[in-house]
């Protein structure tokens, strides 16, 4: 198994996040990936690769090329207007307001981009994302070489984010990044397994009407969970994509025996439609314990769902996406690797 990572993931270093009403330390931390990175290394010693460096086209291929332009010049336009801190949306048009409007000003343009207020764009947050979705990349191009599986350390993670917009963490869309980077080297049918703890409505939005990606995701229903607007069961795909979409909510307090009911259907469903490579946006937010989630999975069931995964015998590359109880999360990614493994 090769695992990629790139030490630039680490610079994007929010200070602060809003939950509860008041401040507090940032959940999406880089010590998470530094801690991860660690427990790859102890479990699979010389399976570490720095991430490639790749052509900005591959995030044009999934990204609007306005949006891209925003996040590499959004926190300098904060700055020249005159701003302190992290950038921060603040305001966003809902109902009948103008929506479509892009103001010219970096408050105005910030909540254009973004949908919800618990992710800021930071000094390094452009680099840090560009070199998530290039560790994305290189675990793809990984498996265009031949490889069965690879797993890629991606921080800041994707799934939350949209073709034009941010938030829950996430700036540009890895998993999705990589699943088009496999059909551009001739793959005829991906499908992406999105096992995170919150629905990956960023994934969702970009192949939804594509019948070439399959999204099939278990998470928190959005009755209750983030990201509330996106994510429920009746949402199948559109035009050409109609049945290529497929989520399949869980209440709070699911375990293993629901999760592993609605894991198996998921994956039967991804068998028939006989994919050539699975991506798996794996967030380990699933953990019992971890402050952001109400599901309860084990270590043993991180490993359950390594083999379960295992069993539909496809190319696989796993791309990290949440998981935020920090001093579990390197041990469940581990057990899910060594339960596909064998
Ligand atoms: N009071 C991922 O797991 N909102 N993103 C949290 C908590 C954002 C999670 C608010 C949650 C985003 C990739
Ligand atoms: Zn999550």
């Amino acid at each position: 198994m090769k695992a990629f990572f790139a030490r630039e993931q680490l610079l994007h270093d929010q200070s602060v996040e809003f939950n509860r009403g008041e401040l507090t330390a940032p959940y999406e931390s880089g010590k998470r990936a530094e801690m991860l990175f660690s427990a790859l290394e102890a479990a699979f010693p010389g399976a570490a690769r720095d991430a490639a460096e790749f052509p900005v086209s591959h995030l044009l291929d999934i990204h609007d090329a306005d949006y891209i332009g925003f996040l590499q010049s959004a926190f300098g336009e904060w700055i020249a207007e005159g701003r302190t801190g992290d950038a921060f949306p603040m305001v966003w048009p809902v109902h009948d307001m103008r929506g479509e409007k892009i103001p010219n000003t970096i408050v105005g343009k910030i909540s254009h981009y973004s949908f919800e207020i618990s992710t800021a764009i930071t000094k390094h947050s452009w680099i840090s994302a560009r070199r998530s979705a290039e560790t994305a990349l290189s675990g793809a191009q990984e498996l265009s070489r031949g490889a069965n599986m690879a797993f890629s350390l991606c921080r800041p993670p994707g799934h939350h984010a949209g073709r034009g917009y941010f938030g829950g963490y996430c700036y540009l869309n890895n998993a999705g990044i990589a699943a088009q980077y496999l059909r551009n080297e001739g793959a005829l049918r991906i499908a992406i397994l999105d096992v995170d703890y919150h629905h990956g409505n960023g994934t969702q939005q970009i192949f939804y009407d594509r019948d070439d990606v399959f999204y099939v995701s278990v998470h928190a229903d959005p009755d209750t969970d983030f990201p509330y607007f996106l994510g429920y069961a009746d949402e199948t795909g559109a035009g050409k994509g109609e049945g290529f979409n497929l989520n399949i909510p869980l209440s709070r307090g699911a375990a293993w025996p629901s999760y592993g009911e609605a894991l198996s259907h998921a994956l039967n469903r991804i068998g028939d439609y006989a994919p050539d490579a699975l991506i798996v946006s794996l967030g380990v937010d699933t953990s019992a314990g971890d402050p952001l989630s109400g599901f309860l999975l084990t270590r043993d069931d991180f490993a359950r769902m390594g083999a379960a995964i295992a069993a539909l015998q496809r190319q696989t590359l796993f791309v990290f996406e949440g998981g935020y109880a920090i001093n579990d999360v390197g041990g469940n990614v581990v057990s899910v690797l060594n339960g596909f493994l064998g």
